[in-house]
């Protein structure tokens, strides 16, 4: 073809003045502070996973898990439209050419743009593998949890070198008026008719108000109608979602078998108990959330044995801890450990019965664990056995 020329792009080739340092900041500053939500409630997240013994997480109010990891996931998806438009506004740069001839300049402009290029990678990774995993889409063969954690914390870092190298034009621009062009690129024509940056900025605010709205629903009842592109908006049996059911978990045969019985273990004495005898102790009943690490939660109402007086049929001392495992023979999420403060909370129950019915098989039938302030992966269900510490 006569008339192609390929040719690198300049800078100047970008002649929009919403492509400016007014808008760039004022939007990256929206999406610092989603990133930072962000990674406040993951590191949370991770700390009441891995259960340190330096770091333990409280049971009460029974609903924090519920509420940082809701943010968690509205913080992340909010971020989406706000990173394409902030990639959009800074585009141009990508093509300056680099001060070739002044050494100094040269190292410094480097440092900035691989720490850019750094934190636009792990951003991106962030909000792509976290929103696959909402969806329980896996295309890759790397552990979603440790990855996505471990990135956090590189994304975390490129952020603070950005802001720390940009802080000066951040002031600036933050302290000017939108309209101002001071710190515009030089010889930018006079604004074209069409979108103002204040009309961009309010596009951007929409965007993400959007898509945490239609999303939201999965953790906020109210947003539950609306929320049309949410995953599992309190939807299953005895008004629950299901994360993993009994089929995909293989545990169908040996929950329904007759024979079924609790293994309660305390050094070398151990106990079983029948369905019947787990029902004839004292019943108690805890309203409390399933608030799962993909953002959605729903509130049930638990019936059933508090694990405390489980652990006392052993005379086993009363701030112990209890290992739980389930029926499920391979997975991740097949057992669990019930850290001592979460043992002697009244709430903390293995639960017979929700809303009022013996559990659903895909609930955790024949009984399972929930306890306050529990991420969702932790609340065992199909449990087989429940082990004190020692
Ligand atoms: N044995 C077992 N228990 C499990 C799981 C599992 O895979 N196996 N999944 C957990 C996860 S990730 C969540 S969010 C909750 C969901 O409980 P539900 O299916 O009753 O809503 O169960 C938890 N308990
Ligand atoms: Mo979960």
């Amino acid at each position: 073809m006569p008339g192609l020329r390929l040719r690198v792009p300049h800078e100047s080739d970008f002649g929009s003045r919403l492509r400016s340092p007014a808008v760039a900041a004022r939007v990256g500053l929206w999406l610092g502070i989603c990133f930072l939500i962000a990674f406040l409630t993951g590191v949370y997240s991770h700390l009441a996973q891995a259960a340190y013994p330096w770091f333990p997480v409280p049971t009460q109010p029974s609903w924090t898990y519920r509420v940082t990891q809701g943010l968690h996931v509205a913080a992340g998806t909010a971020a989406v439209p706000l990173l394409l438009i902030k990639l959009w506004s800074v585009f141009p740069k990508f093509f300056a050419r680099p001060p070739w001839r002044r050494r100094r300049a040269l190292v410094l402009h480097g440092l900035e743009r691989a720490s850019v290029g750094v934190l636009v990678a792990a951003a991106i990774f962030q909000l792509a593998s976290g929103l696959a995993n909402v969806g329980h889409w896996y295309p890759w063969a790397f552990s979603f949890v440790a990855t996505h954690y471990a990135v956090g914390w590189i994304a975390l870092g490129a952020l603070l070198v950005h802001v720390a190298v940009k802080l000066p034009v951040i002031t600036q621009a933050l302290g000017r008026d939108l309209e101002d062009t001071e710190l515009d690129r030089p010889n930018l024509a006079a604004d074209a008719p069409g979108l103002s940056r204040r009309g961009l900025l309010q596009t951007a605010l929409i965007a993400a108000t959007l898509a945490v709205v239609s999303t939201a629903g999965s953790t906020v009842p109210a947003l539950r109608r609306i929320s049309v592109f949410g995953v599992r908006s309190g939807q299953g049996p005895q008004g629950i979602p299901i994360n993993r059911s009994a089929a995909a978990a293989r545990v169908e045969t040996a929950a329904l078998a007759g024979d079924f019985a609790l293994t309660v273990v305390h050094g070398d004495r151990q106990l079983r108990l029948t369905t019947a005898q787990l029902a004839a102790m004292p019943q108690h009943t805890a309203v409390l959330p399933i608030a799962c690490v993909e953002g959605w939660s729903a509130t049930g109402e638990w019936t059933g044995v508090r694990v405390r007086d489980l652990v006392a049929l052993l005379d086993a001392p009363p701030e112990s801890a209890v290992l739980v495992r389930s029926l499920q023979e391979r997975g991740a999420y097949r057992g669990s450990r019930l850290p001592a403060n979460y043992v002697a909370d009244d709430q903390t129950l293995l639960a017979l019965r929700l809303g009022g019915e013996p559990l659903s098989l895909d609930h955790g039938y024949p009984c399972r664990i929930i306890a306050p302030n529990r991420p969702g992966v932790l609340q065992t269900k199909w449990v087989s056995m429940i082990e004190v510490e020692l």
